[in-house]
C-alpha cells in the first residue's frame, strides 16, 4: 500500500504525537509510523515535570482539559544537602512561571486519545522503518505493516524516533556532528502508590550519592536513587531500596517516607547528547532523537515540546504561505535553546551526584558542599536556578 501526506513521522513518542496533533489544528496532514504497540509505548514510566511553556503548548494541541485537572502546580523545589533542605521558590526569579507535576504517560495518553478520537492514530507495530529519498527531493518513509510492505510519500520527514532511533543515521557522516557525554551513575527509579513524603520535590546530595524525592499525585510517589552505571535490578528487591533511600534522606526527612510495594522499577542511564545539525534538506529531527540530557533537571521532555513548537511555526508558515525561513531557522533556534539545557542538566547532574573515585569527604564532595552552600543562601544564585529550572522562554 502507499500513502500520501504532507509529513510523514517516526516515532509515536510526546514529540511525533505533539507534532501531528499541532498540524492537524491547522489542517495539514500526517502519518506516524511507530515501531511498538500503544500500550507499551504508554507504559513507559519517565518525565513528571512539565515546564510552563511545554503546559501550554499542550493546551493549544488541544490536551490541556485532564492536565489542568489533575495536574499539581509547584512553585518551589528543595535543594537538601548535608541532612538538611533548603527551599528554592521559583518566585526566585521573578517571572511568575511554575511546573507542572503530570506524567508524560499521562501526556502519552491524553495525545493518544486524541488521534483516536479524530480516527487518525499511529500505525503501531510498523517493522523495519527506513526512510528514502532524502537526497533527491522525493522524501518517503518505508516500513512493514500487518506483514505488507506500506510508502508513505511526503514532503518532510521528521525523526521523532527517540535516542535509539534510525532516523538520525539519514544524515550523511560528514554533515552530522554529535557531541556525547555519558555519566559513570545511572538513576534506579520506583514507582509507588505511597504518599509523597514532601509536597515539592527535593533534590538530595548525599556523601553517597544522589537522590530524588518526586511524585505523580498526592497519593503516588516516584523516588529515585543513584546507581552504578551497570546495576542490575535484580540487586534491587524493594527492601533494599526503601532502606538506601531513608539512609540517603536521612532521620528528618527519612524518617517520613512511606514504603510500599513498587509498582515500577526501572535503571536509567545518564548522558548529554547533542547532534547538529537538527535538519537536513526535507528530514528534521525533533526530541531526543537529535539530544538527550541527564533527568536532573527535569528537561528531556520540555525540550521534546520546545523543538516541536518551533518546527510546528515553520511548517505552518511553510503550508500557508510558501515562506522557508521557519524551517530555515528551525536547526538553530531549536539548539540555542537545547545546549542551554545540556549545560543546566549537566551542572545539575555535577553538584549533586558522586562520581567515581570522589574520596568520602574528599575534595570533589567539600567543592559540592561549597557551591550548594552559596546556591541556597545567593538570590542571584536561586534566581538562576528557578529561571532555568521552571524554563527557559521559547
Ligand atoms: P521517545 O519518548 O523516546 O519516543 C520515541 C518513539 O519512537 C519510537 N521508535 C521508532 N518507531 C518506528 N521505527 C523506529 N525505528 C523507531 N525507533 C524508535 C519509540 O518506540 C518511541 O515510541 O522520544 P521523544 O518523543 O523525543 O520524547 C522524549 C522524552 O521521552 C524524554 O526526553 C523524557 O522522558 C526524558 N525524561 C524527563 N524529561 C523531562 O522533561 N522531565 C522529567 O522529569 C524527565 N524525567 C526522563 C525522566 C527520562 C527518563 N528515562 C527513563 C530516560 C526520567 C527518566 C528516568
Ligand atoms: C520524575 O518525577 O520522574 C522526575 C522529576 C524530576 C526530575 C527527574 C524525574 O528531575
Amino acid at each position: 500500500m502507499t500513502l500520501n501526506t504532507q509529513v510523514a513521522i517516526i516515532g509515536s513518542g510526546p514529540a511525533g504525537l505533539l507534532l501531528s496533533q499541532l498540524l492537524n489544528k491547522q489542517g495539514i496532514e500526517s502519518v506516524i509510523l511507530e515501531k511498538h504497540a500503544r500500550a507499551h509505548v504508554e507504559g513507559r514510566i519517565r518525565a513528571g515535570i512539565l515546564e510552563q511553556g511545554t503546559v501550554d503548548i499542550l493546551k493549544e494541541a488541544g490536551v490541556g482539559e485532564r492536565l489542568h485537572r489533575e495536574g499539581l502546580i509547584h512553585d518551589g523545589i528543595g535543594i537538601q544537602f548535608n541532612g538538611t533542605n533548603h527551599r528554592i521558590g521559583f518566585k526566585a526569579d521573578n517571572t511568575g512561571r511554575t511546573v507542572t507535576v503530570y506524567g508524560q504517560t499521562e501526556v502519552t495518553k491524553d495525545l493518544m486519545d486524541a488521534h483516536a478520537s479524530r480516527g487518525q492514530e499511529p500505525f503501531y507495530e510498523a517493522e523495519e522503518v527506513r526512510i528514502s529519498g532524502i537526497e533527491e527531493g522525493s522524501p518517503a518513509l518505508h516500513c512493514i505493516y500487518r506483514g505488507a510492505p506500506l510508502a508513505v510519500k511526503c514532503q518532510f520527514v521528521v525523526g521523532c524516533d527517540g535516542y535509539h532511533g534510525i532516523s538520525r543515521g539519514s544524515i550523511p557522516s560528514n554533515i552530522l556532528q554529535t557531541f556525547e557525554r555519558v555519566y559513570p551513575f545511572g538513576w534506579l527509579g520506583v514507582l509507588a502508590d505511597v504518599k509523597p513524603v514532601s509536597e515539592e520535590l527535593i533534590y538530595n546530595k548525599h556523601e553517597d550519592g544522589f537522590a530524588l524525592a518526586s511524585q505523580r499525585s498526592p497519593t503516588r510517589s516516584r523516588y529515585y536513587i543513584q546507581c552504578d552505571a551497570n546495576e542490575s535490578i535484580d540487586n534491587w528487591p524493594d527492601e533494599r531500596f526503601w532502606e538506601t533511600l531513608i539512609h540517603m534522606f536521612g532521620p528528618e526527612v527519612g524518617s517520613q517516607i512511606e514504603t510500599g510495594p513498587s509498582i515500577d522499577k526501572s535503571i536509567a542511564p545518564l548522558r548529554s547528547f547533542v547532534a547538529e545539525p537538527m535538519r537536513h534538506k526535507s528530514l528534521f529531527l525533533a526530541g531526543d532523537a537529535a539530544h538527550v540530557v541527564p533527568p536532573t533537571g527535569a528537561k528531556g521532555l520540555n525540550l521534546a515540546a520546545s523543538d516541536i513548537h518551533y518546527l510546528t511555526e515553520g511548517m505552518i508558515d511553510y503550508f500557508s504561505t510558501g515562506t522557508t525561513s521557519g524551517l530555515d531557522q528551525y536547526s538553530s533556534r531549536s539548539l540555542a535553546r537545547v545546549w542551554k539545557a545540556i549545560r543546566f542538566s549537566w551542572w545539575f547532574t555535577n553538584l549533586t551526584h558522586r562520581f567515581p573515585g570522589d574520596e568520602t569527604h574528599g575534595m570533589g564532595h567539600k567543592i559540592q558542599l561549597a557551591e550548594l552552600d552559596y546556591l541556597v543562601n545567593s538570590d542571584s544564585a536561586k534566581a538562576s536556578l528557578a529561571e532555568n529550572y521552571v524554563g527557559l522562554p521559547f
